[in-house]
């Protein structure tokens, strides 16, 4: 088992629930168990600024699952909730599935970059990541944790919200 970090974002169709629904749809993958979440996070939208608030949350997986049927899993998630992807960068969605880390691999093809490419400029990724990693956690690439959320560029706009239950079964 490898244990892996899930980016949740939504800002369309009730955001909240769609990260409810979205945790209980992980939390019910083949070969995985959902280990942790942390809280949601709210915050105003990184890229154009004429689309709503986003939500924001990290889960904790272990799964035994190899990284690109992760991904097909996280995908056919975004589908069933109604994602729309559409050409615009950085654009509004209902649900947005990213694997930030996936246990102590580095993946660099046509479909995965892993770790996230830009989670090091990310609050909203780094804040509830950080809720879940240990105070020296280590990327796969050698970077801390603790580095990423010094250098990373404050939010005013980032407000930490409530924290889901954990929806295992
Ligand atoms: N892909 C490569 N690496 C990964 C990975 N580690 N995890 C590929 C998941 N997918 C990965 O994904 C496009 C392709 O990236 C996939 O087919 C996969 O093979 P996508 O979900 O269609 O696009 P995306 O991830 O939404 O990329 P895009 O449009 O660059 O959006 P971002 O970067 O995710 O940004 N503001 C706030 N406050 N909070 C947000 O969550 N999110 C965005 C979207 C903009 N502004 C935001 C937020
Ligand atoms: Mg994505």
């Amino acid at each position: 088992m490898e244990t892996v970090y899930i980016g949740l974002g939504s800002n369309l169709a009730e955001p909240v629930q769609q990260l409810d629904a979205a945790l209980a749809a992980l939390a019910k993958l083949p070969n995985t168990h959902l280990l942790a979440t942390s809280a949601y996070y709210s915050s105003a939208p990184l890229g154009p600024s004429d689309q709503p608030r986003y939500t924001n949350a990290v889960a904790e997986l272990e799964t035994n699952l190899a990284p690109h049927d992760l991904l097909d899993h996280l995908q056919a998630i975004e589908l069933s909730q109604g994602r729309q992807r559409k050409a615009e960068r950085w654009g509004p969605r209902t649900l947005d599935l990213d694997i930030i880390l996936f246990g102590l691999r580095l993946l660099d093809d046509e479909r995965l970059h892993v770790p996230h490419y830009h989670m090091h400029a990310r609050p909203f990724v780094l804040l509830p990541l950080a809720e879940l990693c240990p105070a020296d956690f280590q990327l796969a690439d050698g970077r801390l944790l603790a580095d990423l959320l010094k250098q990373c560029p404050v939010d005013p706009t980032l407000q930490r919200l409530h924290t889901p239950q954990l929806c295992t079964i």
